[in-house]
């Protein structure tokens, strides 16, 4: 078992049920923690509407390959379409680290590339897990962010 952390976003449509209905195809059984959802802006891309944005940890067997399955599972329940390279989407789930694995396949690097450039992702991630964030790392990255609240409490 190894402990693996997605990242979702939404920016279109109903951003929270979007993030609510992708729990489950992420997590298929596995345990998991749920950082709370922060409202963000739009990092790169085209001018669009703010984020919602959280972050998923696994305690999971699953591959790397097996987890982006699930991201594009969840991806395709929320209908999401393919348009502009980093612009709007109803759903966006991204696998972030797995474990201690490295991967050079380009379909899922690990860890994801852009993961210490932006803010959408590190202060989640460090909320769950503030031993993979420093001080430092979080003041670099790109992107004001700010708490709403547990999924839960949102409505
Ligand atoms: N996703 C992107 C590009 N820019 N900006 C925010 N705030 N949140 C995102 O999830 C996001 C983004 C590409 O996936
Ligand atoms: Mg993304
Ligand atoms: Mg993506």
């Amino acid at each position: 078992m190894r402990r693996a952390y997605l990242s979702l976003g939404s920016n279109i449509g109903n951003r929270r049920i979007h993030l609510a209905e992708a729990i489950p195809h992420v997590t298929e059984g596995d345990p998991f923690r749920l950082s709370k959802v922060y409202e963000t802006e739009p990092v790169g891309g085209v001018a669009q509407d703010d984020f919602w944005n959280m972050i998923v940890e696994l305690e999971t067997g699953a591959s790397a390959r097996d987890l982006l399955e699930r991201a594009r599972r969840a991806e395709q329940a929320a209908r999401r379409v393919r348009g502009v390279r980093w612009g709007p989407r109803t759903l966006d789930v991204d696998v972030l680290l797995v474990g201690e694995e490295t991967s050079h396949d380009p379909e899922i690097l690990l860890p994801h590339p852009r993961l210490y450039e932006r803010a959408f992702v590190l202060v989640p991630l460090r909320e769950l897990a503030p031993e993979l964030v420093s001080e430092e790392q979080l003041a670099a990255a790109a992107g004001s962010v700010v708490e709403l609240g547990t999924l839960e409490s949102l409505r």
